[in-house]
């Protein structure tokens, strides 16, 4: 299948950038694959931690990636690198709200990256479209969260908790298990009221290198339900173990062609560090196909 042509779709309860207006509320459209673009106000972050605890810095990065043509930007305070340690919500709100509430208005979708129902309903007041839960919303308190505020979720897999998945993840049949569980959660924070959501099958997130390959190898199928597929791998370990480079943040090259894959194979959308540059990527992608 040639998956560049093929028109994906969030559908949101209000008003966001770039939607129009449908009977089930307001829907964004785009074909082929865009990028989301990762801006991580934390400290420890593994490859950008602390290079947006200054506002006007991480506002900076935001801007260049909007005007570069990125699609969504998802904005996070707290780590869930392997091995990171948990933050509280009056923390993790100081260092997402400033930058919600800078960006809101400004033509670009805004998702917000956090494990807790109150930063949520926090962010979505202060003016976030999404909420990208690593956790895949197995807190009803998150469904609940998405549904009231009529905002879209992403779902995404892991097995664990991020201080310990690494610790010898198993699975009788990878793909199977992690897209059975996506299509299962899908099914059910839809049921309850949220008006869509995004699909990622969480690479690095309690999973080996044949793990992470498995899932990468299996996109198209993931792509070919009904729910647009995230694929987000930047700079991470993978890559490293494919490529060997130590240096997280020598890893866009390694992650430039592992998106460029996922996109190929009907990726909705790719989380980014380097996000403009994917941008650039992405067209020249589209304009082979
Ligand atoms: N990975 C990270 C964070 N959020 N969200 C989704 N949906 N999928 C992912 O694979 C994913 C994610 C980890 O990467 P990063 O944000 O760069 O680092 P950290 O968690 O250390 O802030």
């Amino acid at each position: 299948m040639n998956w560049t042509g093929r028109v994906h779709e969030l559908t949101f309860g209000f008003p966001v950038p770039g939607a129009e207006k449908g009977p089930h509320g307001w829907s964004v459209r785009w074909p082929g694959c865009r990028v989301m673009g990762i801006l991580n106000a934390t400290p420890d972050s593994f490859s950008d931690g602390g290079q947006h605890l200054q506002l006007d810095a991480a506002l900076a990065t935001a801007r260049r990636m909007r005007d570069a043509g990125v699609f969504m930007l998802d904005i996070g305070g707290e780590s869930t690198r392997p091995g990171a340690e948990p933050v509280d919500a009056a923390t993790e709100l100081d260092r997402v709200l400033p930058l919600i509430r800078a960006l809101r208005g400004e033509n670009v979708l805004l998702s917000v990256d956090t494990m807790k129902p109150e930063v949520a309903a926090e962010a979505l007041r202060a003016g976030a479209h999404l909420v990208n839960d690593v956790t895949g919303l197995r807190d009803p308190a998150m469904i609940r969260v998405c549904a009231d505020a009529g905002a879209a979720a992403c779902v995404m897999h892991m097995q664990g908790e991020p201080r310990t998945m690494q610790h010898q993840p198993v699975y009788s049949d990878v793909v199977a298990e992690v897209h059975g569980f996506l299509r299962e959660r899908a099914a059910e924070v839809k049921s309850a009221g949220v008006p869509s959501v995004l699909l990622d099958p969480g690479i690095g997130f309690g999973k080996t290198l044949g793990h992470n390959l498995s899932l990468l190898r299996a996109v198209n199928d993931l792509a070919s339900g009904p729910d647009p597929v995230l694929i987000a791998a930047s700079r991470k370990k993978t890559i490293d173990l494919i490529a060997g480079v130590p240096n997280a943040a020598d890893r866009d090259p390694g992650s430039f062609a592992l998106h460029l894959h996922a996109a190929r194979h009907g990726a909705a959308l790719v989380r980014l560090h380097a996000a403009g540059e994917m941008v650039q990527a992405l067209k020249v992608e589209a304009a082979l196909a």
